[in-house]
C-alpha cells in the first residue's frame, strides 16, 4: 500500500539542464535535423546557458516550481583515456584533435542540458513501494550521450537524496535495451497527487524490423521501456506501451517529445505521432481514471515538417496555479513557420484547454535539436520531498541571480570546433563547475573532482 503521502498535494516541478560551457554545435546526432544542419557552425555557450535560465526564471515568475540540474565535464578527459590516449590533459587533447577531432567534438559536447533525457521518472502515487523511482537514460544510440549516465546518475541522487527516491542502475548497455529517458514518457493523471498512467512510446519492439524506421535509427525499444516499467513497480493497469509512427522518426522525430505532450489529462499531438492512434486513445482511457482530452493537430493544418522545423509539439504544456486552461510554451520558432503560428494563434483564442501560448528564445539549443521540453526533466514532488530537498537546486531569486553572474564570468561567448582543444578550455570549465557545485551544495559529483 503506498503511504498515505500520495493524497497530500503534489506539485509537477520542472528542472532545467543548465548548458554547460562547451556548448558547440558537432552536427553529431544522426536522425535529429538541426543537428546535422547546424554542424561546424559557431556557438555561443553563454548566450546559450542564459537563454535556458531566462526560460526557467519566468515560468518561476508565473508561479511554477523550478529547479535546476548542472550541466557535465566537457571535454570528459577519461573517456579519452579509455580510449587510449595518454599523457597530460593538454597533451590528450592535443593528440585527439590531431588524430580523432570528431572524437574530441563528441566528447565536449554539451548535449546533457537535455534533461528530458537524463531519466525516467516515475512518481511516488504510481509505484507499489509509494517512493519516487529514476533510472538513468543509458543513451547508447549516439556516442556523445552514451558517456553521459554515470555523472547523471551521481547528480541525480545528490538532488533526490531524501528516502522517498529509489535510484535504479541504467538498463544494460545494449542495443535492445536502448533508452532515451523522459523524452519517450509522458505521464497523465487526473491530479498530480493521484495514481497516474505512464505511457511509454518505443521506435522499435526488436520482432518486427519491417514495422520501424527506414532512415534513421529508432532510440527507444519497447524491452527497455517494459524493463523501466517492471523495475519502477508500476501497476500493469496503468502502463501504455505504444509505438512512434515509423515514418515521424523518418522524418526527423528522434524522439517522441518532439511530437506528443501531455499534462494532467490532456495529450497535445500531431496525426501522425503513434503507429496506432485509437488504440493508444482507448488504452488511455481504460487506464486513466478521468477521460482524456485530446488535441490532435492534423497534418494540413501543420505538415510534419512544420512540426519539426518549429518544435511545437516539443512544448511544455503546463498547469498554473490559478489559470483554468493550460500554459503552452513554445519556442520562437513556431511564430516564424507561418502555419504553426496561425494554428496556436487559433488555439490561444478558441481552445477552452489551452489559456495562454508563451513563446521563447531558445535558438542556441534548438539549433541543435533542442527545444523547451528537452531542456526539461518534470518530476511530481510532495510537500515533503520538495521540503526535503537539501541540495540549492530549486530556483529563487537569490538563485537565479547567483546562477547569471555564474555565467557571465565563466563562459565565453563564442566556441568553434577548433577552441576544442584549448586547455585553458578545460581549466575555464572545471573552475566554473567545482564552483557551481558548492552553490548548488551537490558535493563532488564529477569525475576531476574525484580522482
Ligand atoms: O540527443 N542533440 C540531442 C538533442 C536532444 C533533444 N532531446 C529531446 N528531444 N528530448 C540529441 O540528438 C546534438 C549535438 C551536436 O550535434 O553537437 C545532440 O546531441
Amino acid at each position: 500500500m503506498p503511504p498515505s503521502s500520495t493524497q497530500a498535494e503534489a506539485f509537477e516541478v520542472n528542472f532545467d539542464g543548465i548548458v554547460g560551457p562547451t556548448h558547440n554545435y558537432a552536427g553529431l546526432s544522426f536522425g535529429n535535423v538541426a543537428s546535422t544542419e547546424h554542424g561546424g557552425r559557431v556557438s555561443s555557450p553563454r548566450q546559450a546557458a542564459l537563454q535556458g535560465l531566462e526560460k526557467a526564471w519566468a515560468l518561476h515568475e508565473m508561479g511554477l516550481k523550478q529547479g535546476v540540474i548542472p550541466p557535465q565535464e566537457r571535454p570528459h578527459i577519461p573517456t579519452l583515456r579509455t580510449l587510449g590516449f595518454c599523457g597530460t590533459d593538454s597533451e590528450i587533447l592535443r593528440q585527439c584533435a590531431q588524430r580523432a577531432p570528431q572524437l574530441l567534438a563528441a566528447v565536449s559536447s554539451a548535449s546533457s542540458m537535455w534533461v528530458a533525457n537524463a531519466c525516467t521518472v516515475s512518481p511516488y502515487a504510481d509505484t507499489a513501494d509509494g517512493k519516487t523511482h529514476l533510472t538513468p537514460a543509458n543513451l547508447l544510440s549516439m556516442f556523445h550521450r552514451s558517456i553521459e549516465p554515470p555523472t547523471t546518475g551521481r547528480v541525480l541522487e545528490a538532488i533526490f537524496s531524501a528516502d522517498s527516491f529509489v535510484h535504479h542502475q541504467p538498463l544494460p548497455a545494449a542495443p535492445s535495451f536502448s533508452d532515451e529517458g523522459a523524452a519517450n514518457h509522458t505521464r497523465l493523471c487526473a491530479d498530480y497527487s493521484q495514481a497516474g498512467v505512464e505511457l511509454f512510446v518505443y521506435g522499435d519492439d526488436l520482432s518486427n524490423k519491417a514495422a520501424g524506421p527506414k532512415k534513421y535509427p529508432a532510440r527507444q525499444t519497447l524491452p527497455a521501456s517494459q524493463a523501466i516499467a517492471r523495475s519502477h513497480g508500476l501497476n500493469p493497469d496503468k502502463v501504455v506501451f505504444a509505438r512512434q509512427n515509423p515514418d515521424a522518426i523518418d522524418q526527423g522525430v528522434f524522439h517522441n517529445d518532439v511530437i506528443a505532450v501531455g499534462n494532467q489529462d490532456l495529450l497535445f499531438h500531431h496525426e501522425m505521432a503513434f503507429a496506432d492512434t485509437q488504440s493508444v486513445y482507448t488504452q488511455l482511457n481504460t487506464a486513466l481514471d478521468s477521460e482524456l482530452q485530446v488535441i490532435a493537430v492534423p497534418a494540413d493544418a501543420v505538415s510534419l515538417e512544420d512540426a519539426v522545423r518549429s518544435y511545437l509539439f516539443n512544448s511544455q504544456l503546463l498547469t498554473v496555479p490559478g489559470q483554468q486552461g493550460a500554459l503552452l510554451v513554445v519556442p520562437m520558432e513556431c511564430r516564424e513557420v507561418p502555419s504553426v503560428h496561425e494554428y496556436l494563434m487559433a488555439l490561444e483564442s478558441e481552445s477552452p484547454l489551452i489559456e495562454k501560448v508563451r513563446f521563447f528564445d531558445l535558438r542556441q539549443s534548438m539549433n541543435n535539436g533542442g527545444g523547451p521540453a528537452c531542456l526539461r526533466l518534470r518530476v511530481v514532488m510532495s510537500q515533503q520531498q520538495i521540503a526535503e530537498t537539501d541540495a540549492n537546486v530549486l530556483l529563487t531569486a537569490s538563485l537565479y541571480r547567483q546562477l547569471r553572474h555564474w555565467i557571465e564570468s565563466h563562459y565565453r561567448d563564442r566556441l568553434t570546433m577548433n577552441d576544442l582543444q584549448d586547455p585553458n578550455l578545460l581549466d575555464e570549465c572545471r573552475t566554473a563547475l567545482d564552483e557551481l557545485t558548492q552553490l548548488l551544495k551537490i558535493g563532488s559529483v564529477y569525475d576531476f573532482q574525484r580522482t
